[in-house]
C-alpha cells in the first residue's frame, strides 16, 4: 500500500472527504488526491517521493514557483519578529502602496485573509454605495463561497455538480442575477429589466474557474458602459488574474477601469491574503471611516504582508511577464501540436501566466463552449500525465498556471509526456 493511500485513508476519518477544499479531492478526475510533502521551483514531491512538474501552483499565486528564496527569507525574518499582531504594522502600508502603484484605479486597500472575504466585502460595499441589493454574476464564474455567489458557480461547485449550493437561502439567491460570460446581450437584458436594482456586476476578467476563457474583444468595455449607464458598480474579481496576467492585472492588460478590485493570495506570496481596493471615496465607506462593517484579526498579518512584498518586488524585474507569457505559449502551442499529431480534438487558451486545456475544437468563448469539451477525455489525459510526473489541476474546469521557475526543460518534458498521453488517448478512441 502506498503512503499516499494510507495518508488519504487516515485523513478521511477526521477531515471531510479527506480534504479541506473540495477540488483537490480529485473527484473531478477520479483516483486519490496527491498528498504533497514539499515544493521547490516548478516541482512538487508527494509523500511517496515522486516528483511532479506542477501546473497548479497553489491555484495560481505561486508565480515565482515553490519556496522562492527571497520570499522564504522574508517570511522567516517576519515570523521571527512575531507571527501576528492584530495591530497595524508598517508592512501593511508598504504592500498597500505597492498595490496602488501597480493598479492606478486603486487608491485605498483593505487587506483580508482570502479571496472569499474580498468579494464578500466588495459586494457589501457596492450595495451600501448604491443602495441596491442585486448583483450580476456569470454562469461558471466563481468568486469564493459567499452565499451571494454560490449561484451557478464555477470551480469546485461546477466540478462536483452542485453549482447552486444548498444552504443558500432562496431570499439571498433571489438577489443574484446570472448572465452568460462573453455574451453581452445577456447582461443588457438583465439591466433592461432590473437595472434600477442592480448594485454591481462582478466578473473574473479572464474566466478562470470554468477552465480558462479570455474575454471576447470589447466584452469588458461593454460591461463598463452598461454599469455607467445604469449607475451600477463594476467589480473586477482579479483574485486569479491580479499580478498573474500582467503586473497591473487584467485591468491593465485590457484597459478597463473597475470601481472595485478584488485580489487574492498572490499578494501574499501564496499565504492566506486577499484584498479589496478602489477609489478613496468608495473605500471610505468601510469601517472605521464609514458605516460598512468589515473586520479580521489576521487581516494584514505581518508574515503574509512580508511574503507579498517580496513577491511583488520580484515581479517588477524587467521582462518578467514577456518571459512568463513565452513559456505559456511554448507549452500551449506544443500541446496543440502534439494533439494534432495524434488526431485528438483539442485546443488551448492562454493569457499571461495562465492557460486552459479543452478537449474540443477552438474557439472557446462561452460557458456553453466549455461544457462541450469532453470531460472523460480530460480525466484520462490527467491520469496519464500524472503517471508521467506532470501535475495538472484535477478538474476540467480549472485554469493552469506556469511560474517563473518553470524552465525550458520542464516544458520539454511536459510536451514529451503529452505526446505519449495523446498517443494513448488516440489508440483508445
Ligand atoms: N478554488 C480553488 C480553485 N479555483 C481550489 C482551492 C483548493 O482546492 O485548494
Amino acid at each position: 500500500m502506498s503512503r499516499n493511500h494510507e495518508a488519504f485513508t487516515r485523513a478521511q476519518k477526521v477531515l471531510v472527504g479527506g480534504v479541506n477544499s473540495p477540488v483537490r479531492a480529485f473527484k473531478g478526475v477520479g483516483g486519490e488526491p496527491l498528498f504533497l510533502r514539499r515544493g521547490l521551483g516548478a516541482h512538487v514531491w508527494d509523500i511517496d517521493e515522486r516528483r511532479y512538474i506542477d501546473y497548479v501552483g497553489a491555484w495560481g499565486p505561486l508565480i515565482l514557483g515553490h519556496a522562492p528564496p527571497a520570499v522564504v527569507k522574508a517570511v522567516q525574518d517576519a515570523a521571527a519578529s512575531g507571527l501576528a499582531f492584530g495591530a497595524p504594522s508598517e508592512a501593511e502600508t508598504a504592500l498597500a502602496e505597492q498595490v496602488c502603484a501597480c493598479m492606478p484605479q486603486i487608491e485605498q486597500v483593505r487587506f483580508v485573509s482570502s479571496g472569499t472575504e474580498a468579494t464578500m466585502t466588495a459586494l457589501r460595499l457596492a450595495r451600501a454605495a448604491t443602495g441596491r441589493d442585486k448583483v450580476v454574476k456569470f454562469e461558471g464564474g466563481y468568486h469564493g463561497h459567499p452565499d451571494a455567489f454560490l449561484v451557478k458557480a464555477g470551480s469546485g461547485a461546477l466540478t462536483l455538480g452542485v453549482p447552486t449550493s444548498p444552504g443558500v437561502p432562496a431570499s439571498v439567491a433571489a438577489h443574484t442575477l446570472v448572465a452568460s460570460y462573453n455574451e453581452p446581450a445577456s447582461v443588457e437584458g438583465l439591466f433592461r429589466e432590473q437595472g434600477a436594482d442592480i448594485a454591481a456586476v462582478i466578473v473574473e476578467p479572464v474566466a478562470g474557474n470554468m477552465n480558462c476563457v479570455p474575454p471576447a474583444p470589447g466584452f469588458l468595455a461593454h460591461l463598463r458602459r452598461l454599469c455607467d449607464e445604469h449607475g451600477a458598480l463594476l467589480i473586477l474579481d482579479e483574485v486569479m488574474t491580479g499580478f498573474r496576467v500582467a503586473r497591473g492585472g487584467a485591468q491593465a492588460l485590457y484597459g478597463i477601469r473597475p470601481d472595485l478590485t478584488t485580489l487574492g493570495k498572490i499578494i501574499g506570496g501564496g499565504l492566506p491574503v486577499g484584498a479589496v481596493g478602489g477609489p478613496r471615496k468608495l473605500m471610505q465607506r468601510l469601517s472605521p471611516e464609514g458605516p460598512v462593517f468589515q473586520a479580521g484579526t489576521n487581516s494584514g498579518n505581518p508574515v503574509a504582508m512580508s511574503a507579498g512584498l517580496a513577491t511583488l518586488a520580484a515581479l517588477s524585474t524587467e521582462g518578467f511577464y514577456p518571459a512568463l507569457e513565452g513559456k505559456v505559449r511554448r507549452l500551449t502551442t506544443g500541446l496543440e501540436e502534439a494533439a494534432r499529431r495524434h488526431r485528438v480534438l483539442f485546443s488551448t487558451t492562454a493569457v499571461g501566466g495562465m492557460f486552459g486545456l479543452f478537449f474540443r475544437a477552438a474557439p472557446i468563448s462561452t460557458y456553453a463552449d466549455v461544457m462541450q469539451s469532453s470531460v472523460p477525455q480530460f480525466q484520462a489525459f490527467h491520469r496519464l500525465m500524472l503517471d508521467e510526473g506532470v501535475y495538472l489541476a484535477p478538474s476540467a474546469f480549472e485554469a493552469g498556471f506556469v511560474s517563473a521557475a518553470h524552465g525550458e526543460e520542464d516544458i520539454a518534458q511536459t510536451l514529451a509526456a503529452a505526446d505519449r498521453a495523446f498517443a494513448r488517448l488516440s489508440r483508445a478512441a
